[in-house]
């Protein structure tokens, strides 16, 4: 059987941080996790390929080659998928599909041949055996949420990992906590389940062995949601990283409540934990309670950000605006939290109504939803009706990403986070020293000479050099992810 994986486009948006990675000569974030796991559940005398249309086009010629065709998505691609789906059957080709778009939003893929519906561990080679016998079935569900003890080493020698800023490792899936508009807890469950130790490390391993050095980014909904394994992580981590010479850090995302916890700071720090990123979503206490996130609530959310960051991490965080009890100065509110807070990355986006969670069927109750979400809470577009006039919420919106992008705002963030990000080892070990000239080069060229803000760029670049000489690096690459989120801000705009 020839298998094409195919991993749909994703639009321009603020994830997909295209102007900063063009600065690294690199064309996407990271290879698509779910794919490279789908192939490694694949019979291994299947041969298989990977097109990635964020980094490559997806020809003809691939389509003509397979037998069948297996594609991913988030809903946010959903447009792509769609294409890649009639381009497939209109070859013939059979087409599976899977991923969260599947998995929530099946009935609009009509011509898909196979949909799998969540996870794919136990449901895969249950269709690999009934194809085998001549009986696949259209829809795979999984009776229950498998145990990562079945999720195999990702085929990650398909990527072609010269081309992304950093590669993806899964620790768990699912998260405690019961927040409104999160489908996470609709398609992963509240339980989190981990992989063991082991298989962490030997994922590891294999990044090695394909040639990886640099960034890893764990791509957990929440790394902490199941503290106690993850306490007996972290040693061995920092153990294995040690033993091979540091050659990877790591981000990640964690709820907030990992301020209150110094061992597990503690131990993120040791193993090379260098961002994390935070669900904030607003500094108002009766939005939070609406969302039904209490781990936010009853604690000063400015001194959980500052005591991470005194942890050698830079937090990043998302925000929303939209709640039904927003306060009329809550983009004021916002901009205000996001400068005390020197979190330069602030997601901000507009609550949007997911399928299949809490908010959907709330809202759907109330008669309040319009339309199915984007699956971009950042294009400033409502698929609900809000309390505050709508008109009035997405301009607040747009408020709120002018200011904090506007590159005064944004540098001095950027500032206040180099100073109290206490300095560890360097990000990453670059294997290629003069992969970085050409990185500064390019960001020098657009930031301080062909950018009409070139007088604040030099400004932040001359303070930086003074107060922060030791990350320098870390300097430019925060301008670098400035930039981008600047040019996405001004596409809202105009
Ligand atoms: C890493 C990640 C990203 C990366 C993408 C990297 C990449 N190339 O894949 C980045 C940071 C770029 C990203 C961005 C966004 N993301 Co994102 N992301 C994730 C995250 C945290 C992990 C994805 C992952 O690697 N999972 C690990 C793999 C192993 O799991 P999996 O993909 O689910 O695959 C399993 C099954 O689904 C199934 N499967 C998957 N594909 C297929 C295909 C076939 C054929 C089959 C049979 C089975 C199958 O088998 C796998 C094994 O069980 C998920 C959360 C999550 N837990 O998955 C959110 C998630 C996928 N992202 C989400 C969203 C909303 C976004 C954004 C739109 C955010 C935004 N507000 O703008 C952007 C869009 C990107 C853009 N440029 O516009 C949502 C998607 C919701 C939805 N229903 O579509 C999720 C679920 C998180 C959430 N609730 O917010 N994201
Ligand atoms: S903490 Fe994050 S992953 Fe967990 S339920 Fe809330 S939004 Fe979802």
């Amino acid at each position: 059987m020839k298998t094409l994986l195919v991993y749909p486009e994703f639009p321009d948006t603020y994830w997909s941080f295209r102007h900063a990675l063009s600065f690294e000569g690199k064309r996407s974030a990271f290879p698509p996790l779910g794919l490279l796991t789908v192939s490694a559940l694949l019979p291994d005398a299947w041969e298989r390929r990977l097109v990635d249309m964020n980094i490559q086009p997806l020809r003809p010629s691939d389509i003509k080659w397979a037998d069948a065709v297996f594609a991913s998505a988030m809903i946010v691609q959903k447009d792509s998928l769609r294409r890649v789906v009639e381009l497939c059957k209109a070859e013939g080709k059979r087409v599976v599909i899977g991923g969260p778009y599947a998995t929530t939003g099946a009935e609009h893929l009509p011509l898909a041949d196979h949909i799998f519906l969540g996870e794919a561990e136990t449901t895969l080679p249950e269709f690999v055996r009934d194809l085998e016998r001549g009986a696949p079935k259209r829809i795979y569900q999984a009776a229950e949420r498998p145990s990562l003890s079945a999720t195999p080493i990702p085929d990650f020698h398909l990527a072609d990992i010269r081309r992304y800023s950093a590669m993806p490792v899964q620790y768990s899936r699912g998260c405690p906590f019961q927040c409104e508009f999160c489908d996470i807890i609709e398609i992963y469950g509240r339980v989190p389940r981990t992989k063991s130790n082991e298989q962490v490390l030997a994922e590891l391993d294999a990044l090695l062995r394909v040639g990886w050095r640099g960034t890893v980014f764990i791509v957990d909904d929440n790394f902490i949601g199941n503290k106690r394994n993850v306490k007996r992580l972290l040693p061995v981590l920092a153990d294995w990283s040690e033993r091979h010479g540091r050659p990877f850090s790591f981000i990640t995302e964690a709820s907030v409540n990992l301020a209150e916890d110094d061992e597990l700071l503690d131990g993120m720090r040791r193993a090379n934990f260098r961002r994390v990123f935070l669900g904030i979503e607003t500094p108002v206490e009766a939005s939070l309670k609406e969302a039904q996130k209490g781990q936010n609530m009853r604690r000063n959310l400015l001194d959980s950000v500052k005591k991470i960051q005194s942890y050698s991490m830079e937090v990043m965080a998302g925000f929303i605006v939209g709640f039904d009890n927003d306060p009329d100065d809550i983009f004021e509110r916002q901009i205000e939290f996001i400068r005390e807070s020197a979190i330069p990355l602030a997601m901000v986006g507009l609550l949007t109504a997911l399928p299949d969670t809490q908010l959907w069927r709330r809202l759907d109750r109330e008669g309040r939803l319009l339309a199915e979400s984007t699956g971009n809470n950042t294009d400033g577009s409502l698929n609900f009706v809000p309390k505050m006039d709508a008109a009035r919420l997405v301009e607040g919106y747009k408020s709120i990403m002018r200011a904090i992008y506007s590159p005064g705002e944004y540098y001095q963030r950027a500032l206040d986070c180099l100073e109290r990000v206490v300095a560890g080892a360097p990000e990453s070990q670059r294997n290629r020293f003069a992969g970085d000239v050409a990185t500064l080069f390019r960001v020098v060229l657009a930031l301080g000479v062909r950018d009409r803000e070139r007088g604040e760029f030099w400004r932040y670049l001359r303070r930086a050099l003074t107060r922060h000489r030791k990350k320098f690096a870390d300097a430019v690459r925060l301008a670098a992810v400035g930039y981008h989120f600047r040019k996405l801000t001004e596409g809202l705009n105009g």
